[in-house]
């Protein structure tokens, strides 16, 4: 059987946003039955979690006999890669899936992640205003530059939906989140073909169904701090 982590609750801005949704969606693409492990401060922070992932975060994939994985972009492309699904067959055309695979962890997912750590992370609205500048032209920047390589095609590689296109959308989940999309139409259409998955919708359904059913509570932030 395999095993996700997830968490058991996040504050509303992340809801749907946690990375653990891309490992939701690639073994809901590939058929893959799996069990979700929910984890709180405490956990995250315990001997056991801190084997499975270094840095104490969610996803993280266990199967029997194999040793536990992290990163949900390595997670994700072994799903796929082991299941026969989303990478094309020819090696000129994988070679191309797996370019823009990195090109959404890599080119794209840092300039977003910066923005939303302003937007979500900093304590107030006057150093949200001095970081702003710094971090949301890069971003646009990064992003027309996408919607211009996109060009008019349905897909980043060949005619198909790939594994590509799902971490290139799951990374614009923040820019969604953001609403840095509204200004890149084109971008904003590719994005809403992507997630127009049924392996997408209940990835994001169950993680948002779990959450609603925890609360701040659940997490055991005091403790995790009384314990560091
Ligand atoms: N590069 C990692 C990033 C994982 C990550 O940032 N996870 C977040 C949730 S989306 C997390 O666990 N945050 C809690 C923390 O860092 O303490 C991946 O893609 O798996």
């Amino acid at each position: 059987m395999i095993t996700v982590t997830a968490f058991k609750w996040v504050p509303p801005f992340a809801a749907g946003q946690v990375r653990d949704h891309r490992v939701r969606w690639i073994l809901n693409e590939a058929g893959w039955p799996y069990e979700i492990r929910l984890l709180d401060a405490v956990d995250q922070k315990s001997a056991d979690h801190r084997a499975r992932q270094p840095f104490g975060q969610v996803p993280t994939l266990e199967e029997d006999g194999r040793p536990p994985m992290f990163e949900s972009g390595a997670i994700v492309w072994d799903i796929a890669e082991r299941a026969g699904v989303l990478i094309p067959s020819d090696p000129v055309m994988r070679a191309q899936v797996l370019g823009w695979y990195f090109a959404a962890l890599n080119s794209v997912e840092g300039a977003l992640a910066n923005v939303a750590e302003a937007e979500f992370f900093m304590p107030d609205e006057a150093a949200k205003a001095v970081r702003r500048p710094q971090v949301v032209p890069f971003a646009e920047q990064r992003l027309g530059e996408l919607q211009t390589a996109l060009g008019g095609r349905d897909w980043l590689v060949g005619e198909d939906f790939t594994v590509a296109d799902l971490m290139m959308s799951s990374v614009l989940k923040i820019a969604a989140s953001l609403k840095l999309l509204e200004a890149f139409p084109a971008l904003q259409a590719y994005h809403d073909r992507c997630l127009d998955r049924p392996a997408y919708k209940k990835a994001v359904a169950d993680q948002c169904a779990t959450i609603a059913a925890h609360g701040p509570r659940d997490m055991r932030y005091r403790e995790a701090q009384a314990a560091s």
